[in-house]
């Protein structure tokens, strides 16, 4: 049985007899005229189906398994590829009834009678959710015939409990993305020169990725020399590499529905300067610090509040701060350099999906979990208050975290990060 169909089973005995789940795939988006965006199916959906077919709409319960597909039409097939048609979606899946979606106007009412509590991701697409909720309404008139509709709206959260354990597929899907992953950062290390432009590195990556089968970046790649590497999002990517300046690589290949996210700082000439090694040593010492503690029964959050207080450390020693370590932390001062969390789940989407707490606890990590652990150091170029010598350097160093009982899995490790072997790409 297929991993997906095996999924589909376990949600079924998830549900109640009175529950439902309803899932819709993605549809293409526009993004001008005539033109549309690129095809991603729904991460949940594609969880479920393993097909990357637009428009479908999944319905689970209990006992049945129900799907709705665009219909075989030889002449819209010649324009937009072909399908896969009801029959063959039925035997995929081992559906009890298998649709076109035409039929779905039809069914629709049928299949919500008698459903108490309906799993849907509302909020997504406003107007599905308008249909679902005249739906409803629709059925709770009826109650007089005996009929009722869902009296509840729940988002199918279980979905994203069970995306947040891996299957060892999963995490195989994952390594095969890193390994394209890989071969982008090393090529973009080692293409890196004075005078080539930022989105140059950008077309090695995303070509890089293309060339090994990747879907591209499961992400925009971020590629921030010089002092564009303090912008935490900068995508702009236009900017010129200038001996002297560092790079900071944000990008991850993103390989049956699963993506990479990694994060590398070079220097654009041969060497580090001796100051951007001084803060990159420290990135570095910290994320590793960090990594050890990526374990099964740590608190999710500790590894944020151990990172902050090691990172302090260093930067009292580099006399940033006069305050004591206890006043940096509690009033928050170290934000002015590290201003964002050191990690979140990896998976499907890169910003995987799963609760960060349980009943205001932070969660416990889980073997299957896969965190990415990502602490940085950013020097506004502006800021007076800041030593000029710090200014404009931006460091970060990511890697993505297996939980495995008392012993992280870098997945990422392969992707050189020492000083040394990072200079070593560039002679
Ligand atoms: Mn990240």
């Amino acid at each position: 049985m297929s991993e997906h169909l095996e999924r589909i089973r376990k949600v079924q005995s998830l549900l109640q007899p009175k529950q439902a789940l309803l899932l819709f795939a993605n549809s293409y988006k526009m993004r001008n005229r005539d033109v549309e965006y690129k095809f991603r199916q729904d991460s949940n959906y594609y969880y479920l189906t393993g097909i990357s077919e637009a428009n479908g709409i999944l319905f689970i319960r209990k006992d049945t398994r129900i799907h709705f597909c665009l219909p075989k039409n030889k002449q819209e097939e010649i324009w937009t590829g072909v399908r896969l048609g009801k029959e063959k979606w039925k035997e995929i899946l081992n559906l009890d009834e298998s649709y076109e979606l035409q039929e779905w106007n039809f069914k629709k009412l049928e299949l919500l009678i008698n459903i108490e509590t309906l799993y849907y991701f509302f909020g997504e697409n406003s107007e599905r959710d308008k249909e679902i909720l005249e739906l409803c309404s629709h059925l709770n008139k009826k109650l007089r015939d005996g009929k009722f509709g869902p009296s509840r709206i729940e988002l199918p959260l279980f979905l994203h409990e069970m995306r947040m354990i891996k299957s060892s597929q999963e995490i195989s899907k994952l390594q095969e993305a890193v390994k394209i992953t890989q071969e982008g950062h090393i090529a973009v290390i080692q293409a890196a020169k004075h005078g080539m432009y930022e989105h140059e590195l950008e077309a090695i990556l995303e070509s890089t990725y293309l060339k090994h089968g990747a879907w591209g970046g499961g992400y925009g790649h971020i590629v921030a020399s010089g002092k564009n590497a303090t912008i935490l999002h900068y995508t702009n990517n236009h900017d010129i590499l200038k001996d002297g300046d560092l790079v900071l690589v944000d990008s991850g290949a993103e390989k049956d529905y699963y993506t990479a996210d990694v994060t590398r700082v070079f220097p654009v000439a041969k060497k580090f300067t001796s100051v951007q090694q001084v803060i990159y040593e420290i990135v570095l010492d910290v994320q590793k610090k960090a990594i050890s503690m990526v374990q099964k029964g740590v608190k999710f959050w500790d590894i944020h509040k151990e990172t902050i207080k090691n990172l302090c450390i260093h930067l009292k020693d580099l006399k940033l701060f006069q305050e004591s370590l206890d006043e940096i932390i509690e009033k928050e001062l170290y934000k002015k350099y590290y201003m964002h969390k050191t990690g979140h789940w990896l998976g499907m989407d890169v910003h995987d999906v799963g609760t960060y707490y349980e009943n205001f606890q932070s969660r416990i990590l889980e073997n299957g979990m896969i965190t990415t652990i990502e602490p940085g150091l950013y020097f506004d170029s502006l800021d007076d208050s800041i030593p000029e010598e710090f200014r404009g350097i931006g460091i970060r160093i990511e890697d993505d975290i297996l939980v495995n009982e008392n012993s992280p899995i870098n997945l990422t490790a392969s992707i050189p990060k020492e000083i040394l072997e990072i200079e070593a790409l560039k002679s």
